[in-house]
């Protein structure tokens, strides 16, 4: 013990934590090292590939930790992205920061996101960078301008085939071809939670450091957790068998909503504490809100790995096939039980309708 820490009479078993914790810092880049147990190529890749995710996570927590007090940061652009949305100053800066943190790793070929039509290709780096980040680079945008959390997600693929054509069909393919996917939430303090495919790990940001250290390892979803987290308003848009899962938690109790308007937010909640978090389709939105490539892929992945599962109400989010680069689903993730609850609502209300269709047949 140090005379400071006599002096202040400080609990020694609080020092030997404290101590222990500095000790023992774990870097993103040695961890991932760690989990792939190896030395091959892929490992050093995606070791460096989460580095430089790293290192746009701080650019961008830089920025939104000033953004009251800098230009441009705040606000809309005045243009809309390809989905229709308009667009804010601070999607279209982190989506520039991931380009740039990129553009010279010589690990990307392509990256895809969802504030742009088509995949930017990095042709430098195409020859020896065979993987393609995709990324929704602000998650829950409308956040910004009120300085709550908003999020950044990410999932790396392989790339199969040359794409000679720059059509990017091999990003058409289901969740499993992701080999690594993850968020980071930018709220009191930025974390970045990650995967592999094997577990879920979490890394807080040590600003004095500008050093992401593991915080939490091997994260497992409950099983059942009391959070719902929807947005209610679009209630009478809804189809009925998620109106009648909304009645059910209204009658029941032990559940609690919690909606922050960022998915990232939302899941990271329910990622520790258990729940379910659900954007169905709706009369003007069938397909629901949230793209499967930059967002409900690379959580359902994620999720997954912490003994959770994703969902599109009929099908695993995991094996859904998009059409297009920024094809949407409909999507109810979190605990296992949770998630079986609101699809019980839906297959109820499909077996409803097949009998009354097949008695009105009949007639
Ligand atoms: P946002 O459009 O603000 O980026 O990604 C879409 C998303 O936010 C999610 O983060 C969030 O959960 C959802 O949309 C909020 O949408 P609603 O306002 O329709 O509830």
């Amino acid at each position: 013990m140090t005379e400071i820490d006599q002096s202040l009479d400080l609990d020694p078993s609080v020092l030997d934590h404290a101590y222990a914790l500095d000790r023992d810092c774990t870097t993103l880049s040695r961890h991932v090292l760690q989990q792939l147990q190896t030395a091959s190529a892929e490992a050093q890749d995606l070791s460096a590939l989460m580095n430089r995710i790293a290192l746009a996570a701080k650019l961008i927590a830089r920025r939104l930790t000033r953004a009251g007090l800098v230009e441009d940061a705040l606000g809309f652009t005045g243009r809309t992205n390809v989905q229709g949305e308009s667009v804010k100053k601070m999607d279209l800066y982190a989506n520039q920061v991931f380009i740039s943190a990129f553009e010279q790793s010589g690990l990307v070929c392509r990256l895809a996101s969802e504030e742009m039509d088509n995949p930017y290709y990095i042709p430098d780096n195409c020859a020896i960078g065979r993987y393609t980040l995709l990324y929704d680079p602000i998650d829950g945008s409308s956040n910004v301008d009120i300085n709550l959390n908003v999020g950044a997600i990410f999932a790396i693929r392989r790339q199969e085939g040359e794409d000679l054509d720059g059509s990017a069909q091999d990003l058409l393919q289901d969740g499993h071809k992701q080999i690594a996917a993850g968020y980071v939430l930018f709220g009191p303090s930025t974390m970045l939670i990650y995967s592999v495919g094997k577990g879920v790990h979490a890394f807080t940001l040590d600003p004095s450091l500008g050093e992401f250290i593991l915080s939490a390892e091997n994260i497992q979803i409950p099983e059942h957790g009391p959070v719902y987290s929807v947005n209610e308003g679009n209630f009478w848009q809804w189809d009925e068998s998620i109106r009648n899962y909304i009645r059910y938690v209204h009658r029941h109790e032990g559940y609690t909503a919690r909606y922050s308007g960022a998915l990232v937010g939302d899941i990271h909640r329910i990622l520790f504490q258990g729940g379910v978090f659900l954007y169905p389709g709706t009369v003007k939105k069938p397909e629901g809100k949230l793209r499967l490539l930059y967002e409900s892929a690379p959580l359902a992945f994620l999720v997954e790995q912490a003994g959770g599962r994703a969902s599109t109400g009929s099908q695993e989010i995991m094996a859904v096939v998009p059409e297009k680069l920024h094809a949407r689903t409909p999507l109810i993730i979190g605990s296992k039980e949770d998630v079986a609850l609101v699809e019980s609502f839906i297959q109820e209300h499909q077996r409803d309708h097949q009998e009354r269709t097949a008695l009105t047949s009949k007639d």
